[in-house]
């Protein structure tokens, strides 16, 4: 394998993580993660175009499968130098007393808890090389709450507490923490959010020239490009169209 620097990207197989996945494949080699292993096998075969690429399925709930999966990486693998923590998902929108419980869970398992799960056994690599850089995904949710956010806010907020936690108590380790926080980017998303409902998903991007996963991967890029004496710590990124969470400019 040549020398490039090994960039590990979680919830590749869609939207932000598939379009970062495309981005760093021209700089890094890749260890892509997902729990669907044909979009995995799917985005190997495109990426493996580009540059050397790895796959781990796991679903990032399941915290033996992460540490099993992270731990069976060989040495060339294993020294990872750049994690992108960006598995994660809304599932509902629904005033809190009417909100799932399972909606909840799924919401705290995944974008707290899964996020916590990877960058444990990452962590123990890149403290060892005493090197390394995280860029967790955050959310205007994580800095704003809207109506019927609640726990998507929630966990989006527990995520902007981690990324500033790591960044204190990994800096006498060298390892740099940032966090990049999008506004509404128009992904799989809001399908994941509705239960597949198609016509609901569409509503809220509509008139608004929203996101997309390239102009996020592309942030991405330049929060890792920077010199090495600077660290992008905390970054949103809107839409010219969305002023915050609630104030849109619909066309
Ligand atoms: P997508 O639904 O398009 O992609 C989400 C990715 O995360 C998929 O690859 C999905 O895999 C993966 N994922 C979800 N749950 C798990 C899990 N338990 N284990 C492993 N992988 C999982 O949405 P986005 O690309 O928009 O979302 C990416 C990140 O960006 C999320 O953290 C989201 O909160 C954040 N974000 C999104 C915004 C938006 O407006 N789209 C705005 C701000 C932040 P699978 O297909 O198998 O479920
Ligand atoms: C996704 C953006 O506004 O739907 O994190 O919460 S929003």
């Amino acid at each position: 394998m040549s020398e490039k620097k090994i960039a590990l990207i979680t919830g590749a197989t869609s939207g932000i993580g598939e379009s970062t996945s495309f981005e760093l494949a021209n700089q890094f080699s890749l260890i892509i993660c997902g729990r669907n292993k044909y979009k995995l096998d799917e985005l190997s075969n495109e990426l493996s175009k580009k540059t050397n690429v790895k796959t781990l399925e796991f679903d990032v709930r399941d915290k033996k499968d992460v540490r099993e999966k992270i731990s069976s990486l060989s040495d060339d693998w294993k020294n990872i130098d750049i994690l992108i923590n960006n598995a994660g998902n809304a599932h509902g929108l629904d005033f809190i007393h009417e909100g799932k419980i399972s909606d909840w869970d799924m919401m705290i398992d995944t974008n707290v808890k899964g996020l916590l799960y990877v960058s444990k056994y990452v962590l123990n690599i890149m403290i060892e090389n005493n090197r390394g850089h995280i860029i967790n995904i955050g959310s205007i949710a994580g800095k704003e709450v809207y109506p019927k956010g609640n726990i998507y806010c929630a966990s989006k907020f527990a995520v902007d507490a981690i990324s500033n936690g790591m960044r204190i108590d990994l800096n006498k380790h060298n390892i740099k923490v940032s966090q990049i926080n999008p506004g509404l980017v128009e992904t799989n998303f809001s399908m994941v959010r509705f239960k597949n409902d198609q016509e609901r998903s569409n509503s809220v991007y509509s008139g608004l020239n929203p996101l997309v996963g390239d102009d996020i991967a592309k942030v991405i890029s330049y929060v890792i490009n920077c010199p090495e004496n600077v660290n992008i710590s905390d970054i949103t990124v809107l839409a010219k169209s969305q002023a915050s969470s609630t104030v849109l400019n619909r066309k």
